[in-house]
């Protein structure tokens, strides 16, 4: 039988990295792991009698041969990580002994673990739910410290908390909703209605509960915002006008001649974007077509494009060409876009020094020689640090719950959209059968997060972006 998750084998993976090391360790779990391990260990009936959470030292051994001196932790169901029998096995680190035992091990009847089986045989016997088994790939893949605390946030349940406790608003609503769609309203009668404690509602009763789970939805949908940017980066956008530079600076900091540079205004129509690590955060970095007045329709639709992707920015790069000096142009676009995060930059600081004086903090770069970039990349760095950190001040409180993923982010918004319709018929007073169906839709939609509702495609497709090992 082909590998699939949701099978018991006892399966082994190495989860420490290969290389040179004091330690390897091999994980291994699955109904029968201790019997299999038994016949492979230089004390078998020390193993097999070995209580839950005990450590044994001796050898792994193959046909009478000593393997590997090594621990093996031993952990009873449904007490270990993934809530089956588990052993951690500890061997010496270096290329050879821990392939010795990994090979000796699966002679045995071990097979090699899938990515990320672990944990889903974790989640599947209950002992995590999604949030919490994203959150363990979150964490050992974080790689600042602020992103180890969020990471660490949900796997301690915050988020998972918060979407019950959501969850269960709707189950209310929806459940009282379905008791006046299985009798009339008469047969009920006022009694209930009161029940509900919403007298003013139209024909849902428990509105009021449905309006504060929508509230607490959309602040979950927007704590992405700064949850996103340790998972997926930001986007910076260079603007300035035409001929300031920006796509030498875009080449620039790229270290690759990407995108088109010319003399002649207007050169970029549309924007080129391209993926860079700056000072180690990724920074999706967008190179725009100048800001400016045209004729030219296709020009026109670039500036228009390059509007709405600067609306999108974390981060506005925006070049002022130091040949010309700061223009009207330039200041009206730093006054109106001066509630966004912007850097403003000096360019061609080789032939024209900064003349800008002390109305604006402005940083001196020559895109052309590279002078001041590698500054810039620091301050580009520093702005967006600040910016997570004050974000992330705001809901330091880390009882606070955000979400970690994308999937989650969708599941939140088909939430809030399912919710947010049922309300808006409510207020038109609509029949409840039509209104049911789309609260039934956000408590599903919740249940996905969890992994309450959950189908084996959603599960393969979650667990296979795992490392092997976890
Ligand atoms: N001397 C000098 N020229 C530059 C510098 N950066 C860009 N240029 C020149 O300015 C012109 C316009 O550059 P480009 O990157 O296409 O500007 P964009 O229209 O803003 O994308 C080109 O001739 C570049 O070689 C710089 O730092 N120093
Ligand atoms: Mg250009």
């Amino acid at each position: 039988m082909d590998n699939f998750y949701g099978d018991e084998t006892p399966v082994a993976a190495f989860a420490t990295p290969p290389g040179n090391s004091a330690l390897t360790l091999i994980r291994c779990s699955g109904k029968d792991a201790i019997d299999m391990a038994v016949s492979v260990f230089s004390a078998p009936e020390k193993l097999k009698q070995a209580k839950g959470n005990t450590v044994l030292h001796g050898w792994i051994v193959a046909a009478n041969e000593k393997i590997d001196e090594v621990l093996i932790s031993v952990f009873h169901a449904p007490k270990s990580y993934t809530g089956e029998d588990s052993l951690d096995i500890s061997c010496h680190g270096g290329p050879s002994a821990g392939r010795a035992v990994m090979e000796t091990l699966k002679k045995s009847g071990f097979r090699d673990a899938l990515p990320g089986e672990f944990t889903f045989r974790a989640f599947m016997n209950g002992k995590l739910d999604l949030t919490r088994s994203e959150s363990v790939m979150e964490l050992v893949s974080a790689k600042t410290d602020t992103g180890r605390r969020h990471a660490i946030n949900r796997l301690s349940g915050a988020l998972e908390t918060e979407i019950n406790n959501i969850k269960k608003l709707l189950v209310e609503v929806l459940s009282g909703a379905e008791i006046f769609l299985d009798y009339s309203e008469d047969e009920i009668g006022a009694d209930a209605k009161a029940d509900t404690g919403d007298e003013a509602a139209g024909r849902l009763p428990g509105q009021k509960l449905a309006r504060e789970a929508l509230v607490r939805l959309k602040k979950l949908a927007a704590s992405w915002q700064r949850e996103r940017i340790y998972q997926e980066g930001i986007l910076a956008v260079i603007a300035g006008r035409p001929n300031a530079g920006k796509s030498s600076l875009f080449n620039a900091l790229l270290r690759e001649d990407r995108s088109i540079v010319t003399e002649i205004p207007g050169t970029t129509r549309d924007w080129i974007e391209a993926w860079v690590s700056i000072e180690g955060i990724p920074v999706r970095l967008a190179d725009t077509a100048g800001l400016r007045e045209s004729a030219d329709p296709i020009e026109k639709i670039g500036v228009e494009r390059s509007r709405k992707l600067l609306d999108e920015a974390d981060l506005i790069l925006y070049l002022i060409d130091g040949v010309e000096g700061i223009t009207g142009e330039d200041r009206d676009f730093i006054t109106i876009n001066n509630e966004q995060n912007l850097l403003l930059i000096w360019n061609k600081a080789d032939v024209a020094a900064n003349t800008t004086g002390n109305n604006f903090a402005v940083l001196s770069v020559s895109a052309k020689t590279g002078e001041g970039i590698a500054e810039l990349g620091r301050a580009i760095a520093a702005t967006i640090e600040t910016q997570a950190d004050t974000a992330a001040d705001k809901a330091h409180n880390l009882q606070t719950a955000a979400l970690g993923s994308t999937r989650q982010k969708n599941l939140i918004e088909a939430a809030c959209a399912a919710l947010q319709e049922s309300l808006r018929l409510a207020e038109q007073e609509e029949p409840l059968d039509i209104i049911a169906p789309l609260l039934r839709e956000a408590v599903n939609s919740l249940g996905e997060i969890t992994g309450e509702v959950s189908t084996a495609d959603i599960l393969e497709e979650m667990f296979s972006k795992f490392c092997v090992g976890k």
